[in-house]
């Protein structure tokens, strides 16, 4: 029998990788590829990816395109010599659904006229080489670039404060997001750029593009990513008038592509490049593409209010499902890319594991055993002393460009350092999760109906750093053992999408991909009594932030 296969492609920062998922066994990825820009594709000189200038930071828009078809002629290869990731072989044509994750916030500048190359592609003649001119800009920003700080400010003030502009999309004006890079290219690049742009994509909906031939609309999840975003109204399908016209005036509307769609919607089938070039089957449907952060949540997983994901890696991320949401100053909420109902709310911080290195590296000898063992030597609340450690410029809370550390007594004095570094240990790991509940509780993530946390990244493996995670959330937590949850997800999001389009209507997220797919692995349950600790000790966590990021931003 014929297995029906689906392709998920992430395209992210560093790189490019595929994931391909069998209908008959969802839990094991079939084929797995991946290439990196600094070392696949080193004549375009970028350094992780990227072109660094100051606050400036941009890709090249056709590094992605040649990317994407080297990683094809390498899984094309691979489909010939008959070795796939599981030994279990894969055919191009019997993928019936493709769909991708991309980076969020990045920008792609379509020139006047390129739809016409993008409608008649020859599969002769690589990507990269066949749209070289179809591009008003070729260097694209991307999220790591915080160089719009003035026209964040002029959007809130527009807006009449951050408050109200994070009611309207979701988020108060982020540095990286599309409409403030957006309003930027306007004001400093207009007549170069804007005036000859008929497009603009995000990375995730520039290479659904791709693969359907002419342009596709932006998904109603990565879309609030943009701040030009609707998100309560219409289930967030809606740009926001206002933050539209200031940003970009009237004509970013068509620029922009009428309306947004829910990140399930089948939008058509996969263009001739693909069939010809690669053996694709031409019926093979293009599900929505998404953000690398809505495709993890798939990826890993969440299917209902109350599911919660912590990524621990060089950054720390936290994902929650959200029924309702609040959006609030800090953190983010995005529509649902499962569910287009609901929520999921978002939240970013810089200071991940560099800062639980460096306090490993100073008190205990870089050993995470006696990380694991100092943590647990001293009590869950850490006798009340509390700490910050911001070695970089804070997201979440934003400390603007500043930095710093600063310790708490129990009584909520400042002090310059504690009389054990024990307490450093606890402190630097019970405040980050105190951080995580409190702006996740502000965006309207409810504690209480918390049911699962699944923790990903390289400190998960750490169980005492999980079971401080456990006590102060109240809730069982799961790891999982998976190399890359944007691509898996976006496999997953395509079988979903795929299963809706049959269906002509939405069929929940959880029928089509069942939890049990997932092999989670409970690593611990919230200590009798613990959590009340906590529950005692935000109030005091909130106040000495809040002081610490006022002393950085006065
Ligand atoms: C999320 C964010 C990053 C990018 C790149 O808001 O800026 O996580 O999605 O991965």
């Amino acid at each position: 029998m014929t297995s029906h296969l689906f392709l998920g492609i992430d395209s992210s920062t560093q790189g490019m990788k595929a994931s391909i998922i069998s209908s008959k066994s969802l839990g094991t990825v079939i084929h797995y590829r991946a290439i990196n820009f600094d070392r696949d594709l080193p004549h375009y000189k970028t350094k992780d990816g990227m072109f660094t200038n100051g606050a400036q930071v941009q890709s090249p828009t056709l590094m992605w395109l040649e990317a994407l078809d080297l990683l094809l002629s390498q899984m094309m290869e691979d489909q010939i010599q008959g070795t796939s990731t599981s030994g279990q072989p894969f055919r191009f044509s019997d993928i019936v659904a493709i769909s991708g994750s991309g980076q969020q916030h990045g920008s792609v500048y379509w020139k006047k006229g390129a739809s016409m190359n993008l409608n008649s592609l020859d599969s002769n003649v690589p990507l990269a080489i066949q749209l070289g001119y179809s591009f008003a800009k070729m260097n694209s920003p991307i999220w790591a670039d915080s160089s719009t700080g003035d026209q964040c400010a002029s959007l809130e003030e527009k807006m009449g404060g951050p408050m109200n502009v994070a009611v309207a999309t979701g988020s108060r004006a982020y540095e990286r997001f599309t409409g403030l890079q957006i309003a930027k290219i306007k004001q400093l690049e207009e007549k170069t750029v804007y005036d000859q742009c008929e497009r603009i994509s995000l990375v995730s909906s520039f290479m659904c593009s791709i693969f359907l031939g002419k342009y596709a609309p932006i998904d109603t999840s990565d879309g609030s990513g943009t701040n030009l975003n609707n998100i309560m109204a219409n289930n967030g399908i809606d740009w926001h008038n206002d933050a539209v016209e200031h940003c970009g005036g009237v004509e970013l509307y068509e620029k922009l592509g009428s309306k947004m769609v829910p990140s399930h919607s089948c939008l058509g089938q996969i263009s001739n490049y693909f069939v010809y070039r690669y053996g694709f089957s031409p019926s093979c449907n293009v599900i929505s593409w998404s953000g690398d952060n809505p495709c993890s949540l798939a990826g890993v997983g969440l299917q209902q209010p109350g599911d919660v994901a912590v990524s621990m890696g060089t950054s720390d991320c936290m994902f929650t499902f959200m029924e309702n949401a609040t959006p609030g100053s800090d953190g983010h909420v995005l529509r649902n890319p499962v569910d287009p109902l609901s929520f999921m709310g978002l939240l970013c911080f810089k200071n991940g594991s560099l800062v639980r290195e460096n306090i490993s590296n100073q008190y205990c000898n870089g050993n995470w055993e006696t990380f694991a063992t100092m943590l647990n030597s001293t009590p869950p609340g850490n006798n009340g002393h509390i700490a910050l450690y911001y070695d970089s410029p804070e997201i979440t809370p934003s400390t603007g460009n500043k930095c710093g550390t600063q310790r708490f007594s129990a009584d909520g004095q400042l002090v310059d350092s504690f009389s054990d570094p024990c307490i450093d240990v606890r402190a630097v790991v019970e405040g980050k999760f105190m951080a995580m509940r409190h702006f996740g509780e502000s965006i309207g993530m409810d504690i209480q109906s918390c049911t699962k946390i699944i923790a990903t990244g390289g400190a998960s493996n750490n169980n005492a750093i999980l079971q401080v995670m456990s006590d102060v959330f109240g809730c069982n937590v799961y790891t999982l053992d998976q190399s890359d949850s944007a691509s898996l997800g976006a496999a997953f999001r395509a079988l979903h999408g795929h299963v809706c389009h049959k269906s002509k209507s939405f069929v929940k997220y959880k029928h089509v991909i069942p939890p049990g797919v997932f092999g989670y692995n409970l690593a611990c349950i919230p200590q009798e009594g613990v959590t009340k600790i906590y529950d005692g000790l935000m109030e005091m966590f909130v106040t000495c932030q809040s002081k610490f990021v006022k002393s950085l931003l006065s």
